[in-house]
């Protein structure tokens, strides 16, 4: 996105929306995605789902930037990498409707001490170098279904067991055919 920059009118300035993100294996993803196309076809929710590729857990979001900042958000992730937490284990062994933002997701019962610990400390470090962040409270979900209307939701039979090695930065564009991720950079977890 370009925009003007205040009070100087003829400088634009390229804008990035960005946010710090795990991304599942074939294995999950697949999973993942086959549990929106169930509750489609059972008629249990209606809603857009979401495209398998997509599928992603947000650690931190970040927002729209100058893209000149996208240089010390690598540099945060860099200071940070080998501080924060080691690889760990993410069960998603629930299925749940956000009434009031038309979300379904999949999320946990017990949020792992890996990814408290890496997001902690990511947003930690983002504030300390002067990214102002959202002050909500950190509720980890995986997206499955937007504008969605749900008469009920199963209970998995099992839980999908995602292991997380790496995390992510990752850009968002919205396009005329949804949302396109693009990774900026990748940082690995201590095995
Ligand atoms: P969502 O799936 O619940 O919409 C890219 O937009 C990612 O950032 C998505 O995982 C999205 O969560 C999350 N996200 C978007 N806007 C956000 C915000 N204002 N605060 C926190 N996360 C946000």
């Amino acid at each position: 996105m370009m925009r003007t920059t205040e009070g100087n009118p003829g400088i634009k300035t390229e804008t990035l929306r960005v946010f710090f993100a795990i991304w599942p294996d074939d294995g999950v993803r697949k999973q993942l995605a086959g549990l929106a196309e169930q509750l489609r076809e059972a008629a249990l929710c209606s809603g857009r789902e979401t495209k398998a590729e997509n599928i992603h857990l947000t650690l931190v979001f970040v927002g729209e930037v100058d893209a000149s900042k996208l240089g010390a958000l690598c540099r945060v992730a860099d200071e940070i990498k080998d501080s924060s937490a080691c690889a760990f284990d993410f069960a998603l062994e629930k299925i749940r409707h956000w009434k009031r933002n038309r979300i379904v997701y999949a999320s946990t019962v017990e949020i792992p001490q890996g990814l408290i610990n890496l997001v902690s400390t990511l947003t930690d470090a983002l504030s300390a170098a002067g990214f102002s962040l959202e002050q909500r409270a950190y509720k980890p979900h995986v997206t499955l279904m937007r504008d969605a209307l749900c008469q009920s939701l199963p209970e998995l039979a099992e839980p999908i067991t995602w292991r997380v090695r790496e995390w992510m930065l990752v850009k968002s564009e919205q396009t005329g055919d949804g949302p396109v991720y693009t990774p900026m950079g990748r940082w690995p977890l201590k095995s």
